[in-house]
């Protein structure tokens, strides 16, 4: 299936079938451009990137390369394609068709979920607006824009949903994304981690690696939907990303390798000296993990929730692989194992699968995080230097949930206000260390060279050296 790139939005949905529908969607467009102008990527509105835009849904068709202006990057819709005689795969109406139109019963449920999931998309690019101009290579840069672009169709794909199948109140909310901003007091973005500001590269790489990796179990959870739009949105979205985690997982690893690199050269035991050299040190990397993992880990909601429960059993929203799960996809009889925190104390609690859907997605998404960690800590063994990245545990500096209500230390240890208050700082990052971190930040854009702080990656994109020119700048 083929997009249209005749039309004004390119697609796969055939909007030129539908007046009402590209009408709305043309009159969202410049509204959208001024946005994008205005809080996408400051300072380079009018460079040639060397991008990849989807040209058709299927695995070859969608990695195609060229330089391009950021702002005349062609948007679009983009719906993987439809599974034949697909079925409801869980909930009350499991083994029914799926819906290719919204039932009116759960009408403002999914109007709700799908404008969840659109805002964070603009939230983040907005977030990231100013790291362009403290790259530390032009291979980076060009990945920051790749990542900006494409959270920039995400939005696109949620307000084509939200026009599509939502009528007026769908135009109103897809107009509200534009209104909301990261860090507005007045009107913030809707979740947490989405107000929080992206200052430095570390953040950056730290945010695709933890953040975007919520969106990879939302998105694949909201993939499973009766509501097939949406599913083949999702499924399509997904393969995006997957090169966002890529961006934070390499990212962070460059870090930690040239940090080894720094230590190993001039022969350091203590890694806080590797900040005179100019590295970032281990220290650092650990509070800056534990901001964002705990930062993400809220983005899945409380663990006993009954939204979560209301949306699986609709058949609105599944758990990860659903289909490739081996049970009766009901979960009323199942028994789900999860921590909480009680009458001031850590407790062990079992409960029904089905209020506990929140927590089974934070868990799978935990599983996931300690990978990366298992890969980073791999770079430091191979340099023969002794430290450990760790994942805080799952109560450390939460917000959301059972929680937010207590103390804990990254080791998950409850402790008082005032234990917290005194430790604080070795444990988040502090006002120095941004600050340290802000000093590295110093733009490198001579193709093929590297900021002090952080290893070359492995490889160049798609095919192309590391020192090709992926942002023609001037
Ligand atoms: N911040 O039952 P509860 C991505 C609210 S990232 C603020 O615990 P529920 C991306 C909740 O709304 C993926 N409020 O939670 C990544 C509820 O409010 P009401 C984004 C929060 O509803 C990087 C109340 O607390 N996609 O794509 O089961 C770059 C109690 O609710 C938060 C989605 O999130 C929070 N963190 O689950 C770019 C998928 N957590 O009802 C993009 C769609 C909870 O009391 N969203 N609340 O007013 C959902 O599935 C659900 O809304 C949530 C919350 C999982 C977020
Ligand atoms: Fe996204
Ligand atoms: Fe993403």
């Amino acid at each position: 299936m083929s997009i249209d790139y005749s039309q004004r939005i390119p697609n796969n949905v055939n909007l030129s079938d539908n007046k009402r529908l590209q009408r709305a969607l043309e009159a969202w467009q410049p509204r959208y451009i001024d946005w994008w102008r205005e809080l996408g990527p400051d300072g380079y509105q009018d460079i040639d990137v060397y991008l990849r835009t989807a040209v058709s849904v299927d695995t070859g068709g969608w990695a195609h390369f060229d330089y391009v202006k950021m702002p005349d990057y062609r948007w679009g819709i983009f719906l993987a394609e439809p599974e034949q005689d697909r079925q409801i795969g869980f909930g009350e109406h499991k083994g029914k068709p799926v819906w290719q139109d919204v039932p009116g019963e759960y009408r403002s449920t999914l109007r709700r979920l799908i404008v969840t999931q659109g805002d964070t998309e603009p939230a983040s690019v907005e977030q990231q607006r100013l790291l362009g101009k403290t790259c530390p290579s032009m291979y980076d840069l060009r990945n920051l824009f790749q990542v900006n672009v494409e959270e920039g169709r995400h939005l696109w794909a949620m307000v084509y949903l939200l026009d599509a199948h939502f009528g007026r109140d769908g135009r109103e909310e897809a107009e509200e994304m534009l209104d909301r901003h990261s860090g507005d007091p007045d009107k913030p973005r809707i979740l947490g981690a989405f107000n929080e500001a992206t200052p430095d590269w570390l953040s950056f790489y730290m945010f695709t690696y933890f953040t975007d990796r919520d969106g990879k179990y939302q998105l694949a959870s909201l993939a499973e939907s009766a509501f097939d739009p949406l599913s083949r949105t999702c499924r399509f979205m997904l393969t995006e990303e997957a090169h966002h985690m890529f961006v934070g997982e390499t990212g962070v690893g460059r870090v930690v390798r040239r940090t080894c690199e720094l230590m190993k050269e001039h022969d350091l035991d203590d890694p806080a000296d590797v900040r005179e050299h100019g590295g970032i040190d281990f220290g650092t990397l650990q509070r800056y993990i534990n901001f964002h993992y705990s930062v993400s880990a809220d983005l899945f909601g409380s663990e006993i929730s009954t939204n979560a429960a209301n949306y699986y059993t609709a058949g609105l929203k599944g758990r990860y692989h659903e289909t490739r799960i081996d049970d009766d996809h009901l979960l009323a009889e199942n028994e789900f194992e999860l921590q909480s925190f009680e009458d001031r104390r850590r407790v062990v609690l079992r409960t029904s699968e089905l209020t506990a859907l929140n927590q089974r997605l934070r868990d799978d998404f935990t599983k996931d995080c300690q990978r990366g960690l298992d890969r980073w800590n791999k770079i430091i063994e191979e340099h023969d230097l002794d430290y450990e990245l760790r994942l805080p545990d799952q109560a450390f500096h939460r917000q959301i949930g059972a929680f937010s209500e207590g103390c804990f230390t990254p080791e998950g240890t409850l402790v008082s206000d005032s234990i917290w208050r005194q430790n604080k700082d070795s444990w988040l990052p502090t006002e120095e260390d941004f600050a340290f971190v802000a000093s590295l930040m110093k733009p490198v854009t001579e193709p093929g060279k590297m900021a002090n702080w952080i290893a070359p990656p492995a490889r160049g994109i798609n095919g192309n050296p590391v020192d090709f020119e992926y942002v023609r700048l001037a």
